[in-house]
C-alpha cells in the first residue's frame, strides 16, 4: 500500500528533460561564476524549474476545498425508460465510468477531515451522451433557500476576516449570528448538529442531490425527482470527542480510509435511488417541492433503487484529477432536467464562473479528468490553454455551407438536448412563495424522528457550538429559534450554555405561531410527523463489518497465532486490522508491528482487541497507553474483544467493574466480548458487537477517563 507501483519510472522516460524536451545533465547546482560566485541568468534550466514551482498553486475551491476522490463505474439495475430517456439509465449490462469527489465544505485545502461539517458528494458520470454531474451533499437539505444568500452564508461560516480564525469550524459568533437571523437554516442545522456531521467514512454516508430535478421520458412526460445515494453498508459516524482527537492524530482520516479501502479491494458501493413525483402531484404535500430546505420524507414518497456505483480505483495524481475536476449542476444529459428551485438556479451560474478563476479560463473541459468520453464537436475556439483542435479547416461558424453544414444540430430522437417545455409566467419580483416560510416543521420532524441517543448528540453538539459563541445575545436568539422546533430540546440546550429558558407564556406564543402557520398554509395537505428513515440508528441493519478497522494490542510474549487467526477472519469479512505494540520489531520476523502507541491512537479504530499471552498481558498492565486505549474505546462505546487471559487485563482498566459476566465466566456485555479461545461462538459474538458499531447502553461510561 505504501509503495505505489505506479511510481516506478517509465522506461521511455529514463532521462530528465526540461519542459522543452532537452535532456538535463545536472540539476543539483545552479550555474555560477566559479565555485563561490554569483548565479547567472544563463541558467535557463534553473529559471524554468523555478518559474514552474512558483506557480504550482491554483486557487483552492472557495468552498469544498478539502476533498478526496475515486474512480469507478455505475450500472443501472433495470431500464428506467418509462421515466427518463437518459441513455446511461437504460441498459443493465452497460457500465458507465464515474469519478466521485468527497469533501468537507468549510475548511481550507489542508484542513482536517473529521470536523463537524457537511460533506460534499459530487459524481461525474462519463456517459456515452456526454457528462452528467450529480453535485450533491451528505445531507438532503441546505441552509438557505435562495442562491443570492450563498456568499453571506459562506462568509459567516468561514474563518472571520480580521484574524482568519477559526479554521474548519462553525463554532464561532459569525456563523451562529447569521443562523439566528435566518430561520430557514433551522432544518439544516439539525442535520449538521446530528451524527451526520461527523461521518466515520466517506463510504458509510448517504448522498443527496438535494434539489428537485426532473426525469423526462421519450414521450416528453416529466416526473419531479429527488436523487439519493445509499451506501451498501450501514452508515457510521464518529462521536464528537473522537472526531476532535482524530483531527489531530490523523487529519487525513477519511481520505486515508477511502484510499486504503480501495487499495485493499474493499470497494465502496452505493445505490442510486430516486423519489419520483408525477407533475400533477406538485402541490399535494405540506412542503414546497422547490424549496431546498425540505425533504420528501421517504415514508410519503418511496425510494426506487435505480442502480449501483462501485468505486474501485484510486486516482494516480491528486492534482490533475481530484484538484482539477470541475463539477457543475448544469452538466446534464437528455432525460434529466432542472426545476425552478431558486437555490439550484443560482448554482447554474456559479459553477461555471468559478472555474474561470480556479482553472484559468474557459477550456477546463479539455483537462483529462473533465473531458467527456463522448465526442466533442463545436465551433468554440481559442482562449487560455486551448489545445483541442477541431480540424475545422476554414469553417468555424454555423450555419455554414462550406463544411456541408457540419457539425449539424441533433434532433431530439438523436438525443439532442431539449429543455422541458415548462409553462412559466409571472411578475418580476424579489420574493418567495408562502410555503417556503415554513421554517420549522421539518426541523421538528427530523429531531423527533431521532432515537434518544441521537437527540442527546444533537443537544451536546449545540452545547459545543454555542458554548464557543461569545456574544450572549446570539446564544439567546439561537435558543429562541430552537423553541420553534422542540421545547424540550431548546430548554436542554439553553441550560447547557447558560441561557435562561423562556417563560411558559412565551413558549405558548411561539408554539401558537408555528401551529397557525401550518394550519393556514398547509390546510389539508399530506404530511407526517415521524420519519424513521431519517435516523441512522433506526435504519441500521448491523449485518456487515465491511470497512471496519480493529486495533490489536499485543506485546512481547503475545500469542501470535491469535493475531494471525483474527486477522484472517477480519479479512474474510472485508475488515482490516493493525497490530499495535509499545515498540516496532518486537516480534522479529514472526509478526509485523504495524503501529507503535506513539504513531497511532485508539480513536483511529472501530474496536480494540487484546491478545492473550501472560507476558504480554503483564507488560500491558504496566503501560498507561494500553490501559488508555481500552478505556477510551469503552468510553466511545466501541466494541472490545479479549481472548483467554487477556480478560485479566481489564482489572487494570476503569471498566472491569462495569462489565457483567455471563454464566461461563466470559463476557458478552454491551460490546465487551471475551472468550477462552477464538471459537465460532466467540467470532459470532464479536461479529455482532462489531456490526452494531456502538454500544450506547454502556452503564457509567462517562465515569471512564478518555
Ligand atoms: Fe456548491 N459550490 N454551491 N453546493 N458545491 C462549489 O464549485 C455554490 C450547494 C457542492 O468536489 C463551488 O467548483 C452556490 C448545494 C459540492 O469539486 C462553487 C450554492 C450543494 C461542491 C459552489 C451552492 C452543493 C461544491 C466551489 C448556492 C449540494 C464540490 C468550487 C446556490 C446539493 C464539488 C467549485 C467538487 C462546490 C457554489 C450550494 C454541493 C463556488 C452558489 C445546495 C459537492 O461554485
Amino acid at each position: 500500500m505504501e509503495n505505489n507501483p505506479k511510481n516506478q519510472p517509465d522506461k521511455e522516460h529514463d532521462f530528465m528533460t526540461t519542459n522543452q524536451g532537452v535532456k538535463v545533465s545536472h540539476t543539483d547546482d545552479s550555474l555560477k561564476v566559479g565555485e563561490r560566485g554569483p548565479t547567472i541568468m544563463d541558467d535557463h534550466h534553473f529559471r524554468e524549474k523555478m518559474m514552474h514551482f512558483d506557480h504550482e498553486r491554483i486557487p483552492e475551491r472557495v468552498v469544498h476545498a478539502r476533498g478526496s476522490a475515486a474512480h469507478g463505474y455505475f450500472q443501472v439495475y433495470e431500464s428506467m425508460a418509462p421515466y427518463t430517456k437518459a441513455k446511461f439509465l437504460q441498459d443493465p449490462s452497460k457500465k458507465t465510468s464515474v469519478f466521485v469527489r468527497f469533501s468537507t465544505v468549510v475548511g481550507f485545502r489542508g484542513s482536517a477531515d473529521t470536523v463537524r461539517d457537511v460533506r460534499g458528494f459530487a459524481t461525474k458520470f462519463y456517459t456515452e451522451e456526454g457528462n452528467y454531474d450529480l453535485v450533491g451533499n451528505n445531507m438532503p437539505v441546505f441552509f438557505i433557500q435562495d442562491a443570492i444568500k450563498f456568499p453571506d452564508l459562506v462568509h459567516s461560516i468561514k474563518p472571520e476576516p480580521h484574524n482568519e480564525m477559526p479554521q474548519a469550524a462553525a463554532a464561532h459568533d459569525s456563523f451562529w449570528d447569521f443562523v439566528s437571523l435566518m430561520p430557514e437554516s433551522m432544518h439544516m442545522i439539525m442535520w449538521v448538529l446530528s451524527d451526520r456531521g461527523v461521518p466515520r467514512s466517506y463510504s458509510k454516508m448517504e448522498g443527496f442531490g438535494v434539489h428537485t430535478f426532473r426525469f423526462v421520458n421519450k414521450e416528453g412526460k416529466s416526473h419531479f425527482i429527488k436523487l439519493h445515494w445509499k451506501p451498501l453498508t450501514d452508515m457510521a459516524s464518529l462521536v464528537w470527542d473522537e472526531a476532535q482527537k482524530t483531527a489531530g492524530k490523523d487529519p487525513d482520516f477519511n481520505r486515508r480510509d477511502l484510499w486504503d479501502s480501495i487499495e485493499m479491494g474493499n470497494y465502496p458501493e452505493f445505490e442510486l435511488c430516486v423519489q419520483m413525483l408525477p407533475e400533477e402531484d406538485e402541490h399535494k404535500f405540506a412542503f414546497d417541492i422547490l424549496d431546498a430546505t425540505k425533504i420528501w420524507p421517504e415514508e410519503l414518497v418511496p425510494l426506487k433503487r435505480v442502480g449501483k456505483m462501485v468505486l474501485d480505483r484510486n486516482p494516480e495524481d491528486f492534482f490533475t484529477e481530484t484538484e482539477q475536476v470541475a463539477f457543475h449542476p448544469g452538466h446534464l444529459v437528455s432525460g434529466i432536467d432542472l426545476t425552478n428551485d431558486p437555490l439550484l438556479q443560482g448554482r447554474l451560474f456559479s459553477y461555471l464562473d468559478t472555474q474561470l478563476t480556479r482553472l484559468g479560463g474557459p477550456n477546463f473541459a479539455e483537462l483529462p479528468i473533465n473531458k467527456p468520453h463522448a465526442k466533442v464537436e463545436n465551433n468554440q475556439q481559442d482562449g487560455f490553454m486551448r489545445h483541442h483542435n477541431n480540424h475545422r479547416g476554414n469553417v468555424n461558424y454555423f450555419p455554414n455551407s462550406r463544411a456541408e453544414g457540419k457539425p449539424q444540430m441533433a434532433p431530439e430522437d438523436e438525443m439532442g438536448y431539449v429543455h422541458y417545455p415548462e409553462n412559466v409566467s409571472g411578475k418580476k419580483i424579489r420574493g418567495r412563495s408562502e410555503g417556503f416560510k415554513d421554517f420549522y416543521s421539518q426541523a421538528t420532524l427530523f429531531y423527533r424522528s431521532m432515537t434518544e441517543i441521537e437527540k442527546k448528540h444533537i443537544i451536546e453538539a449545540a452545547w459545543f457550538e454555542l458554548g464557543k459563541v461569545k456574544e450572549m445575545a446570539i446564544r439567546e436568539r439561537v435558543v429562541r429559534q430552537f423553541y420553534h422546533i422542540d421545547e424540550d430540546m431548546a430548554r436542554k440546550v439553553a441550560e447547557g450554555i447558560g441561557v435562561k429558558p423562556l417563560d411558559q407564556s412565551e413558549i405558548d406564543k411561539i408554539q401558537q405561531e408555528v401551529k397557525s402557520f401550518q394550519e393556514n398554509v398547509w390546510k389539508d395537505k399530506v404530511n407526517i410527523d415521524d420519519s424513521p428513515s431519517l435516523s441512522m440508528e433506526k435504519v441500521k441493519k448491523a449485518d456487515s463489518i465491511k470497512g471496519m478497522k480493529v486495533g490489536i494490542l499485543a506485546e512481547k510474549g503475545a500469542n501470535l497465532s491469535t493475531v494471525t487467526k483474527l486477522k484472517e477472519w477480519l479479512k474474510e469479512n472485508n475488515a482490516d486490522a493493525e497490530v499495535v505494540s509499545s515498540q516496532f520489531g518486537i516480534f522479529g520476523d514472526e509478526m509485523k508491528v504495524d503501529k507503535s502507541y506513539i504513531t497511532t491512537a485508539s480513536v483511529l479504530y472501530d474496536s480494540i482487541f487484546v491478545v492473550d499471552g501472560k507476558e504480554s498481558i503483564e507488560a500491558m498492565a504496566d503501560n498507561g497507553d494500553s490501559i488508555h486505549f481500552v478505556n477510551e474505546c469503552y468510553r466511545h462505546c466501541k466494541p472490545i474483544g479479549l481472548i483467554g487471559d487477556a480478560k485479566e487485563f481489564l482489572d487494570n482498566t476503569s471498566i472491569r467493574k462495569l462489565v457483567q459476566e455471563n454464566g461461563d465466566g466470559n463476557w458478552s456485555d454491551k460490546g465487551v466480548v471475551s472468550g477462552s479461545d477464538l471459537s465460532d461462538n466467540f467470532f459470532n459474538d464479536y461479529f455482532k458487537a462489531l456490526a452494531m458499531q456502538r454500544h450506547w447502553g454502556r452503564s457509567s461510561k462517562d465515569k471512564v477517563p478518555a
